[in-house]
């Protein structure tokens, strides 16, 4: 008799146990996420773009739903249920076979989330609070070269088009003025729809973090496109900022004339120092962008989280 009231509390206990490690994991997943709409524009416009934010917003509400009801599993199984049964090893089969087809029904979410979380966990740190410089232009014209030699980020530097494949942070000292430096990858001029989620990123990138932009030309057209194109991208951009745009033409040394205000070659290094004195008369400390991060209204319907489930945050 002993030994059966024993068995019988080992299965109760192990219900609880099943119940709430796995509730303590699926909330962690949550927790582990960050809250996407505390998130600055820039990263937000990344996670859209890249995995959208409604899709992952599903994701973490269906996770919510499995740690409810994987904890509901355990209060019923687990508590009154198990103690009056004449088969507790009944009961605690079918609690935890209950468990895994609950978390079985979101494995395409947890998937989707790991996967997600691993590539945001990459992405780069651009600082709300710090002068930043956005270098724009077309493919292949020397935006990384030209980053490379003025400040600490070490972006690859190729002879082909689309090299620099997501954004990228560099930061230069000057006195007491730190100065962010962001890498692009290349822009086409070519309608908004039918970007991809790279220049997307870019896009954002000089829309919602730059003090000031470096929009650099090629005029030599050795990186494959003629200069009207890239002219049209620099109208294009001067239409979607506010923040003021200095134009650059680079690959001096191979003797192509242009118009823009400054010339060099990020190769040699002729004229790169005039470009970073002009970089400098722009420097100003940053104001805080008030429309920036604010929370928007929640007005989808959720099947999740009601009932304040602890632990869980209700702005997603
Ligand atoms: N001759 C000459 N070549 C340059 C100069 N600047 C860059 N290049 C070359 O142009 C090519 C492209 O340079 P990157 O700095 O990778 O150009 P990017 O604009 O960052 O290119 P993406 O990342 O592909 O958009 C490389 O082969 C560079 O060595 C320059 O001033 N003169
Ligand atoms: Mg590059």
């Amino acid at each position: 008799m002993q030994k059966k009231m024993n068995k019988d509390r080992a299965n109760e206990e192990f219900v609880r146990a099943v119940s709430s490690s796995v509730h303590d994991r699926l909330v962690h997943v949550i927790q582990s996420f960050p809250i996407l709409d505390e998130q600055p524009p820039f990263y937000r416009d990344t996670v859209e773009a890249l995995f959208g934010i409604e899709e992952l917003k599903k994701a973490l509400g269906s996770v919510g739903w499995a740690a409810m009801h994987t904890k509901r599993m355990g209060w019923e199984h687990g508590g009154a249920r198990i103690r009056w049964a004449e088969d507790t090893a009944a009961v605690r089969k079918r609690a935890v076979a209950r468990i895994a087809s609950i978390v079985h029904q979101i494995d395409d979410d947890l998937r989707f989330l790991n996967e997600a979380r691993n590539v945001l966990r990459k992405l780069p740190d651009i600082r709300e609070d710090e002068f930043t410089v956005v270098i724009a232009g077309y493919p292949n014209v020397g935006k990384s070269s030209f980053i490379n030699r003025v400040s600490s980020a070490e972006p690859e530097v190729a002879s082909y088009p689309f090299t620099t494949k997501g954004v990228i942070v560099g930061h230069r000292y000057e006195g007491r003025k730190r100065i962010q430096f962001v890498d692009t990858p290349g822009l086409l001029n070519r309608p908004e729809e039918e970007r991809n989620p790279i220049e997307e990123q870019a896009i954002s990138a000089i829309i919602h973090t730059a003090n000031l932009v470096v929009f650099i030309l090629d005029p030599s057209e050795y990186c494959g496109y003629p200069i009207e194109d890239q002219r049209h991208l620099l109208e294009t951009i001067q239409a979607r900022v506010e923040v003021p745009i200095i134009i650059v033409a680079n690959k001096a040394d191979l003797g192509a004339v242009s118009e823009a205000e400054f010339s060099m070659s990020a190769q040699t290094g002729k004229g790169v120092k005039e470009v970073l004195k002009a970089v400098l008369s722009h420097y100003r400390e940053p104001a805080p962008r008030p429309d920036e991060g604010a929370p928007e209204e929640e007005t989808e319907d959720r099947p999740t989280v009601e009932g304040g489930e602890p632990g869980l945050r209700s702005s997603r």
